[in-house]
């Protein structure tokens, strides 16, 4: 998979050279490219932001330099790359969104900061061949720009491309994976600290485990994230 990010901070994204992501770079089974915003701009004090039409607070980041990078990155991209924009405005960033990302051949996340970024930059791109526009939001919460929530949404992407994760098993026992929350993990000692790990574990009963463990999960879900859960119907 391939993977653009235009930023005015390119190196918040040095962290992709580490870890799982980083191996998987260094394999060549996600291609990535950070692009700095200001490299497309000309004036001498690489301008990226302006004041707002309609007045209010705070700053825009201006049109020209978005489609100057745009043009680069997407002129003659393949049928199916999506624009992903982060926007604390964006639909809701899950992990159905994230399986759907991954079958991408190519994705363009656009790092704004500030307000955000002049709107016909986005409606502009949703008009460009190929091309299919996201706005995205991690969360009800507001960050400083893009950046944090492209490596989110990267990872949980990057991740679920073919042979990235070792063991594909783990992909799927994972919170979110069945609609439902992980159940607790334990590992050696069986006794830590007056703690003991559930005797069901040392049972060898596998089928009482899995048992166990989908109860736990339940039990979670109820309790931390009862929205999860379908409506109950007595
Ligand atoms: Cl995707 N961007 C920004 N700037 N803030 C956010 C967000 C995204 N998701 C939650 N807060």
């Amino acid at each position: 998979m391939r993977i653009d990010i235009v930023t005015i901070f390119p190196e918040f994204f040095s962290v992709l050279d580490v870890s799982l992501l980083g191996r998987a770079r260094q394999q060549r089974l996600l291609d990535v490219e950070v692009h700095d915003l200001r490299d497309f701009t000309h004036d001498r004090h690489r301008t990226v932001d302006d004041t707002p039409y309609g007045g209010g607070a705070g700053m825009v980041m201006k049109p020209e330099p978005w489609g100057e990078a745009l043009d680069a990155i997407l002129d003659g991209t393949p049928e199916g790359t999506v624009m992903v924009v982060p926007s604390p405005a964006g639909r809701p960033f899950t992990q159905r969104e994230a399986r759907d990302l991954a079958l991408a051949p190519r994705l363009v996340f656009t790092c704004g900061r500030y307000e955000g970024i002049d709107q016909r930059v986005i409606d502009h791109a949703a008009t460009r061949p190929g091309v299919e526009v996201r706005e995205v939001s991690l969360g009800d919460y507001v960050l400083n720009g893009g950046e944090v929530a492209a490596m989110a949404m990267i990872e949980a992407v990057g991740r679920l491309v073919p042979g990235v994760v070792g063991n594909p098993e783990s992909l799927t026992e994972e919170s979110h994976e069945d609609g439902l929350l992980e159940y607790p993990s334990y590992t050696k000692p069986s006794v830590w600290r007056e703690h003991e790990v559930p005797p069901i574990l040392l049972s060898g009963n596998h089928g009482a485990i899995e048992a166990w463990r989908r109860e736990q999960q339940l039990e979670r879900t109820r309790r931390v994230r009862p929205d999860l859960l379908p409506p109950a119907t007595d």
